[in-house]
This record gives C-alpha cells, sequence and structure tokens, in this order.
C-alpha cells in the first residue's frame, strides 16, 4: 500500500490536485488516500467567497445526493423493470423513460425542499416547476435534464444529468420568468453527471474556476475529485455528430467535414447519440461536438437553458468555446424555456473553422 502510495503515478496524481487547488483555492492536501471528497471541495470553495450564505453548496450537495439516487436505479435497471418507455410522449414530442421519470423526480425530491431554490425547470415538465408552498424559497433557479440519452438506457451506454444554476434576479418568494430567461452568461454553476462505466460528476462554479471531475465510489457513497482542472487537449482531431443528416445540413458544413477526412489530417469520429456521454468524452480527451438545424429540427435539437448553456459553461471553462453557428451559446437569450439551439462545441479552433466554414 505503502509503495502503491508513493508510484511516480500517483505522486504525480496528487501534485495535480495540489496545483489545481492551489491555483483556484490555496494550498491545500488530498484529504484521504481515496482523494478529496466533493463536500470538502465545495466547502473550500465557499471560504474562498465570503460573502457566500452557504445556499449554493447545499445546492450543489442535494444535487450529488440526487445523481447517487440516479445513478444506483440506472445500474440496477435491467433488474428493477426500469427498461423502456412510458407508453407516453412529453410536450417536446418524444417517447418518456421509465427512467427519465425517476430521474426528474428524484431531482425534484432532492432539491424542493432545501430552501435553496425559488424555481426548477425541467426537460420532463411542460411548465417551470413551483416550489411547494410548505417549503421556503431560496436565491437560486435550477435547470435540469434529468436524464439526456436516456432512450441509450437499454443499451447500457452512457447516459447522464445535464444542469445549470442561475443565482434569481426577483427580490424575495417564488421565481419569475425573468430568473430564467436570461444569457448563459449569467450562469453561476453547471454540470452533469454521467452514468457510465462509473459515475462521475462534473462541475465548474465559474468560467474562471476551473472544470472538475469527482467519482463516485459505489462502496463509501461518495463523490471524490479524481480529474481536477480539466482542460481541453487541443491537439485531439475527434468528430461527434449524426453525420447520417449530413444531407440535411448547410452544405458549407457538410463540405467542410468531408474535408476533414483527409487521411493525412488525422482526424477520427465517435458518437455515442447521449450528449452528456459525447461531451464528457471530449471534456477528457479533447474534440469537437456538432449538432447542426436538420430538416427536422430547423433550430436544432438541443435545448438551451439545459443541454447547450451547461455543456458550453464548462467547454469554456475548459479552455474551449461554444457557438450556435453565429454567435457565442453562453450570449444566447431564451424566450422560451424549452427553447432549442443547434450547437458546436470542444476545442477552440475547431469551432472557430466551424465558423469559418459557416461564413462561407
Ligand atoms: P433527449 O434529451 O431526449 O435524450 O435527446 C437529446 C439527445 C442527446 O443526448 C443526443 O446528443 C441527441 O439527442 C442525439 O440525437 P440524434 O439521435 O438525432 O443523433
Ligand atoms: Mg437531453
Amino acid at each position: 500500500m505503502d509503495d502503491e502510495k508513493s508510484s511516480p503515478a500517483c505522486v504525480l496524481a496528487h501534485m495535480d490536485v495540489r496545483r489545481a487547488w492551489t491555483r483556484y483555492l490555496g494550498p491545500m492536501s488530498t484529504q484521504f488516500e481515496e482523494g478529496t471528497t466533493l463536500d470538502r471541495f465545495l466547502l473550500e470553495t465557499m471560504h474562498a467567497h465570503p460573502e457566500a450564505r452557504g445556499q449554493l453548496v447545499t445546492l450543489l450537495k442535494q444535487v450529488a445526493l440526487a445523481g447517487k439516487l440516479v445513478s444506483a436505479r440506472v445500474n440496477r435497471a435491467g433488474l428493477a423493470g426500469m427498461f423502456g418507455a412510458t407508453g407516453s410522449m412529453n410536450i417536446q414530442g418524444e417517447y418518456v423513460q421509465k427512467m427519465d421519470i425517476y430521474a426528474n423526480e428524484a431531482f425534484k425530491r432532492a432539491l424542493e425542499h432545501a430552501g435553496v431554490l425559488c424555481m426548477m425547470v425541467s426537460e420532463e415538465e411542460d411548465a417551470p416547476v413551483r416550489i411547494p408552498e410548505r417549503f421556503a424559497c431560496g436565491d437560486y433557479v435550477f435547470c435540469m435534464d434529468p436524464l439526456d440519452g436516456s432512450s441509450n438506457i437499454d443499451t447500457n451506454a452512457s447516459i447522464g444529468t445535464i444542469f445549470t444554476i442561475f443565482r434569481r434576479r426577483s427580490p424575495a418568494g417564488h421565481g419569475t420568468p425573468e430568473d430564467v430567461l436570461r444569457p448563459g452568461t449569467d450562469i453561476v454553476a453547471a454540470g452533469y453527471i454521467v452514468y457510465g462505466a462509473g459515475t462521475v460528476l462534473v462541475l465548474s462554479t465559474g468560467l474562471d474556476a476551473g472544470v472538475h471531475g469527482f467519482t463516485l465510489d459505489p462502496a463509501v457513497g461518495e463523490f471524490f475529485l479524481s480529474h481536477s482542472d480539466i482542460r481541453l487537449d487541443a491537439t485531439t482531431r475527434t468528430y461527434s455528430c449524426n453525420e447520417a443528416y449530413a444531407a440535411q445540413w448547410d452544405p458549407r458544413l457538410r463540405t467542410w467535414l468531408d474535408g476533414l477526412k483527409a487521411p493525412e489530417l488525422g482526424w477520427s469520429a465517435r458518437y455515442i447519440g447521449s450528449l452528456v456521454g459525447d461531451v464528457h468524452r471530449n471534456l477528457v480527451k479533447g474534440g469537437l461536438f456538432l449538432y447542426p438545424p436538420t430538416a427536422k429540427a430547423p433550430s436544432g435539437k438541443l435545448r438551451v437553458l439545459y443541454e447547450a448553456f451547461p455543456l458550453a459553461f464548462l467547454c469554456e471553462a475548459a479552455g474551449g468555446a461554444a457557438t450556435d453557428g453565429e454567435r457565442r451559446i453562453l450570449e444566447i437569450v431564451p424566450t422560451t424555456i424549452h427553447q432549442r439551439t443547434p450547437l458546436f462545441l470542444g476545442n477552440r479552433d475547431a469551432v472557430e473553422a466551424v465558423l469559418g466554414a459557416l461564413r462561407g
């Protein structure tokens, strides 16, 4: 064990943690052999902001709790009769999976009572979710896709929860449309939890605060810091898109993508069809994700508030970029809670190349 602790790889991992924490939070050592807990990371982040009242930390702890519940259920889904669709469609015309309902309820139950939210928005709910009268309202707005990519669940592919957090604009009580229909530049924290071979929570609490990943140790029931200060690898040449739709894309984009296929350029393709899985891979390894407008989805498929915003925020915080093909994703001001957008995000130079191609 001692040998393991002082192995070069282990020493390096500890140095990485220390370097990132020194950069953002001041000098600090790794807490346990397993790593540093998410709870401690959140408390240290709060201590770096003396004006903080603790609501954001409480909120993020409750997000982690809901993530653990969903993770446990996803792992048992095949045994617990949780595969497959419910037979109903949501407001957006998509078949609702049993696990969509479970995840939506788990997040609502974990978050509504804590006195930290004034409103929630969920992909699974037509209208904003009102905090029940028996609970206090708080300072934050939580927007989520409770289980993105859930049509993949029957195949054991990665799926995930994606979330955006705003600080309220209205003074008190229940949230109002102005609290949620606002640009992504107002985001105070964003992240996702990917339920894959392992469960990893990836979080950023500011564009200059870095992106950090925490892996769930199921034996302990805690998230431990495992991916400190994630930066997109600018040298990676991987693109992710549903290329079967290429005939429906802007021809300039199609021509540009075809150009990437020259063998000497060294590009490769990876596409799960699960946004959080595709973007997690690109964040960890570098790459470009594309969901352009199509004939079926002329405004794009992915939703601004709880898909494009949080992933754009994480990409920018990790040194990348995100655009809808004309403007920075984080500068979109949505006018409806389920608004969609085209999405191109990942390595900065690749995103700029897409913009160049679309300008023709
Ligand atoms: P969902 O929110 O209903 O799960 O839909 C979003 C998913 C994303 O995870 C993924 O990137 C995309 O839809 C895949 O779409 P397509 O099957 O058109 O490639
Ligand atoms: Mg989704």
